[in-house]
C-alpha cells in the first residue's frame, strides 16, 4: 500500500461527504467503493485479434466465447465471486440475470432474444484465483466492419465525461497499424495522465501464426516484439510488447484427458506419416491415412490448439517430455509465452495496483471539485497529486517519452529502468537482474543516487532537468531505505 493510496482514500472519504445529493454523488461513491475492489484490466485490440481467447487463457476456463454470436459484441465484465452467475446491464443501467450452460466447457450465455445494442454490458461473476486478483474486461473489437461495436469499446477505454471503467490495458497488436496507434494515443489523453505507457501492455497476440506456425515460430515472434518495443512510437504508449499464442495458451489451460490421448496416438503412429499430414492444416484435417486419429477429431485438435499446437504437442510426446496430460499441459503453456505475459502483468500491474486505483479515483474527486465549485476539495487533489511521489514519477516519465528531458542517452536510460519501466523489483530498477545480492544492489543504487543528485546541482541544468533529477533522487533514496528497513 502506498502513501499515495493512503492518502487517497481519505480524500475520496471526505469528497463522498461532501458531494451530498449532487449529482456527481454517485460517481464518486463509485470511485470510492472502486479503490477496494481488484484492479481492473481490460483486453482490448482489432476485431479477431484474439482477445477472447486470451482471457480463457488467463482465467484456464472457457469463459469468454471466441465464435461469432451476439456476446462478442458487447464488453463483459469477469469478477470473482462464491457463485456463478451472469447478468446483463441494461441501457438505462438495470440488472437483468442472463440464463448460461456450460457446454464442452465453454459458458454459453442465452441473451434471450436481447440484441448486443440493447446491452451495455455483461457482468460475469466467476469463482477464479486470477479473478481475485485482478478485474478483466473482454471489449469487442475496435476497427470492425460494425461501426456501433468499435464505438462501444472506445466509448468504454476512452475517457469521455467520466474516469475510465479500466485501470490497465492489455493491448492485443497482430501488426503495428495505425488504427491502434491512434487508439492508444487516445486513450492515454487526458489531464492527469497525459501519454504515458505506465497504465498499458502491448501483447503481440496469435503469435504461433508468424512463422506460419513453424516450430521456431516464437522465436520469430520474440524478435518482433523486440523491434516494437525499440519502436518509439509503441514504447511512448506502452510498457513491454511480449509475445502470447493464445490459442495454445487457453489449450493448455483447459486440457483435457481424451485430448492428451488424441496427441498420444498421433506421437505413436508412423513418424513419416505423421510428419507428412503436419504439413498442413488441410492435410491435417483431412488425410484418410492411418494416424491413429479420425479426421473428425484431428479437426477438434486443430480447432482447440491450432496447427502449431498440434505440432508442438506430437514433438513434446514424442521426446518423452509428458508422460501424462498435466505434464504435457505444463509444456505447452511454457511455449505459448503466456506465463511471461502473467508475470508482466503481476510486476507491472498487481504491483503498482494502488498508483493505478489512486489516479483514477482523484480523476473523479478533480472533476466533482469542479462540479461542486468546491475550491478547497480541488486544494486538496492538487495537494495529493504534487506531494505523491509515485505521481511525479509518473510526470518524469512522461517528460521523457515526450522527449523533453535533454538528457544523454545513457541517463534517459538510467531514469527510464529506475522509474520501474522494465519492472518494480528493487534490484531491476537498479539496473541489474532479478534477484541480485542486496549489498551489490545497494551499492548500485548508491551510484545512481550520486549520478541524480550531480544532475540536480549541475548549474547549467535547465530546471525540467533538475525537477526530474531531483524527483530520481527521491526514487534512489526511497529505495534505498525499503532495502535497508525489516
Ligand atoms: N492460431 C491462433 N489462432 C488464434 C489465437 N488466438 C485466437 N485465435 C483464433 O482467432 C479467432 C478469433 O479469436 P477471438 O479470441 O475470438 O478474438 P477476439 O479478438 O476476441 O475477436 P472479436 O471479439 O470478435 O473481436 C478464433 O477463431 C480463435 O480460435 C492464437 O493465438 N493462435
Ligand atoms: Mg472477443
Amino acid at each position: 500500500m502506498t502513501d499515495l493510496f493512503a492518502g487517497c482514500t481519505r480524500l475520496l472519504d471526505e469528497a463522498v461527504e461532501r458531494v451530498g445529493t449532487h449529482p456527481v454523488a454517485d460517481e464518486v461513491r463509485e470511485a470510492r467503493t472502486r479503490l477496494a475492489e481488484p484492479l481492473r484490466v481490460a483486453v482490448a485490440g482489432r476485431v479477431k485479434a484474439g482477445k477472447s481467447t486470451l482471457v480463457n487463457a488467463m482465467v484456464g476456463e472457457l469463459v469468454a466465447p471466441t465464435d461469432a454470436r451476439e456476446c462478442t459484441k458487447v464488453v463483459t465484465w469477469y469478477r470473482d465471486g462464491v457463485t456463478y452467475r451472469v447478468e446483463g446491464v441494461e441501457g438505462g443501467g438495470s440488472r437483468v440475470p442472463l440464463r448460461f450452460d456450460r457446454r464442452d466447457g465453454a459458458l454459453e450465455v442465452d441473451l434471450n432474444g436481447r440484441s448486443a445494442a440493447s446491452l451495455q454490458c455483461i457482468e460475469v461473476t466467476w469463482p477464479s484465483a486470477l479473478l481475485r486478483k485482478m478485474v478483466l474486461v473482454d471489449t469487442p473489437g475496435i476497427g470492425s466492419s460494425n461501426e456501433d461495436v468499435s464505438a462501444r469499446t472506445e466509448r468504454f477505454l476512452e475517457r469521455d465525461h467520466q474516469a475510465a471503467p479500466a485501470d490497465a490495458v492489455v493491448y492485443l497488436l497482430r501488426h503495428v497499424h495505425q488504427a491502434d496507434v491512434g487508439f492508444l494515443e487516445a486513450f492515454h489523453d487526458d489531464a492527469l495522465a497525459s501519454a504515458n505507457p505506465l497504465n498499458a501492455l502491448g501483447v503481440l497476440s496469435r503469435a504461433d501464426e508468424i512463422g506460419v506456425a513453424r516450430p521456431d515460430a516464437m522465436a520469430s515472434a520474440q524478435r518482433i516484439a523486440a523491434r516494437w518495443r525499440s519502436d518509439r512510437r509503441l514504447s511512448a504508449l506502452v510498457q513491454n510488447v511480449v509475445p502470447v499464442a493464445g490459442l495454445l495458451a487457453e489449450g493448455a489451460r483447459t486440457l483435457r484427458q481424451d485430448e492428451y490421448d488424441d496427441m498420444a496416438a498421433l506421437a505413436r503412429a508412423d513418424e513419416a506419416l505423421v510428419d507428412e499430414i503436419l504439413i498442413s492444416v488441410d492435410r491435417f484435417a483431412g488425410s484418410s491415412a492411418p494416424v491413429g486419429t479420425e479426421p473428425e477429431l484431428r479437426r477438434r485438435l486443430l480447432e482447440r490448439y491450432g496447427l502449431f499446437g498440434c505440432r508442438q504437442s506430437v514433438e513434446i510426446l514424442r521426446r518423452g517430455l509428458a508422460p501424462n496430460a498435466q505434464a504435457l499441459a505444463d509444456e505447452l503453456l511454457v511455449r505459448s509465452g503466456l506465463p511471461a505475459l502473467r508475470r508482466d502483468l503481476d510486476d507491472r500491474f498487481s504491483r503498482r495496483a494502488g498508483l493505478l486505483k489512486a489516479r483514477q479515483a482523484l480523476f473523479v474527486v478533480h472533476r466533482a471539485a469542479a462540479a461542486l465549485g468546491d475550491a478547497e476539495l480541488a486544494g486538496s487533489v492538487e495537494r495529493l497529486l504534487s506531494q505523491a511521489h509515485e505521481l511525479s514519477e509518473i510526470r518524469v516519465l512522461n517528460l521523457i517519452h515526450q522527449g523533453a528531458l535533454p538528457l544523454a542517452d545513457g541517463d534517459l536510460d538510467s531514469a527510464r529502468v529506475l522509474l520501474g519501466e522494465r519492472g518494480l523489483d528493487p534490484a531491476v530498477r537498479a539496473g541489474l537482474a532479478g534477484g541480485t545480492d542486496l549489498v551489490e544492489v545497494r551499492a548500485a543504487l548508491g551510484e545512481e543516487h550520486a549520478r541524480w543528485q550531480a544532475r540536480a546541482g549541475h548549474p547549467l541544468a535547465s530546471p525540467e532537468v533538475a525537477s526530474a533529477a531531483t524527483v530520481l533522487v527521491r526514487t534512489c533514496e526511497g529505495l534505498i531505505a525499503a532495502l535497508t528497513s525489516p
